[in-house]
């Protein structure tokens, strides 16, 4: 490859010149925005424990009142991003946010998309867009741009959930705020049962009206049993995976961001390949080792790691007994629209 010629090997008059215009001459950082065969990512094979971050959620819920948090937070950042980022890769912020028995989070809504993977506790719930969504442990709920949605918590023991947001991305794009007040929503029905089947959706007589988002809930009982069934009749060395859609129409249920569920049957070890896109995992269920390219991580329950784009993983149950069980979000939805999206083999 050819060397290209260095800042500092023109006049400093010359840059200086350039500079006072406002003009920059491209080939002394060519090489760094296009670097050869594959990009050079700032985000780091990265873990977090669970049981390491837990004891310092919860002396933030002794410390900070929600009402001087609106939102009490310990986001997951990757450090090769810098801490103050607050990203986990590129796209894909984390953060474990803890509810406390009576404390309300109050209602806003705003441009980046959210989705919550509940982790812990009972009796709390997330209102989005008029519907009452009950938050247990493995569900996913969505929080769509644009809709309204606050937290409540009816139940007796702190409840926790891992928030998996774009907001990186519509930061960059000078896209992202918030509106705060009062609702103006008119109340849903539970989705989750309007939409429990697969295959069959509602359909009124005559006239259809597709929601955008019609579907908000995905009980992780549901999850797991589609997961169980589907083990059954994968065959061994091929993912056992599900996908959450919008079952109106097939496709991933946010724009930006994918979600997914994957099972490792007693003792197997899956291996995904290098992708474009970068992934988050979080562990549901069991005990898994995880290899991120060449970083080894042990993961426990509800512990949660990210992966650079264009990096192969291996997930492998540590239990020869019992099924272990991934959440998995990544950028894949976005490296499609984009037409930038790549795996290899
Ligand atoms: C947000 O709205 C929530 O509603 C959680 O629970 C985390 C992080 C950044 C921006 C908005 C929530 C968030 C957030």
């Amino acid at each position: 490859m050819l060397e290209l010629g260095r800042l500092e090997d023109l006049p400093a008059d010359y840059v200086s010149a350039l500079t006072a215009q406002n003009l920059v001459p491209l080939w002394p950082s060519l090489r760094a925005v296009l670097p050869p065969g594959k990009p050079g990512p700032r985000t780091r094979p990265a873990a977090w424990s669970y049981e390491a971050l837990r004891p310092l959620l919860m002396k933030a819920g002794e410390l900070t009142p929600i009402e001087k948090a609106e939102r009490r937070v310990l986001v997951l950042a990757n450090p090769g991003h810098g801490l103050e980022k607050m990203q986990a890769s590129s796209a894909i912020y984390l953060g474990m946010q803890l509810l406390l028995p009576g404390e309300i989070a109050p209602a806003h809504r705003h441009t980046p998309n959210a989705v919550r993977m509940i982790v812990e506790g009972e009796g709390a719930y997330t209102t989005v867009d008029g519907e009452k969504c009950p938050m247990r442990r493995g569900d996913l709920i969505l929080t769509p741009t644009g809709l309204w949605h606050e937290h409540g918590h009816d139940g007796t023991d702190p409840v926790v959930w891992l928030d998996v947001l774009d907001l990186p991305l519509v930061y960059y794009m000078e896209a992202s705020y918030v509106i705060e007040g009062t609702p103006d929503f008119t109340a849903r029905e539970a989705s989750e049962r309007a939409y429990l089947r697969g295959g069959v959706v509602p359909s009124p007589v005559f006239t259809r009206a597709s929601p955008r988002y019609p579907m908000l809930r995905y009980p992780w009982v549901e999850v797991r049993a589609a997961l169980l069934a589907l083990s059954e009749v994968t065959p061994t060395g091929e993912a056992v995976q599900v996908a959450y859609v919008n079952p109106e129409t097939g496709a991933e249920c946010q724009n930006i961001l994918g979600f997914s569920a994957l099972m490792l049957r007693p003792g197997e070890t899956l291996t995904l390949p290098a992708r474009s896109p970068a992934a988050v995992f979080h562990l549901i269920e069991g005990g898994v080792d995880a290899r991120i390219g060449e970083t080894p991580f042990s993961l426990a329950e509800a512990d949660t790691c990210c992966a650079p784009g264009y990096t192969p993983v291996s997930l492998a149950n540590r239990s020869a007994d019992t099924p272990a069980f991934v959440f998995v979000a990544d950028e894949a939805p976005l490296h499609k629209k984009l037409g930038l999206h790549e795996v290899r083999a």
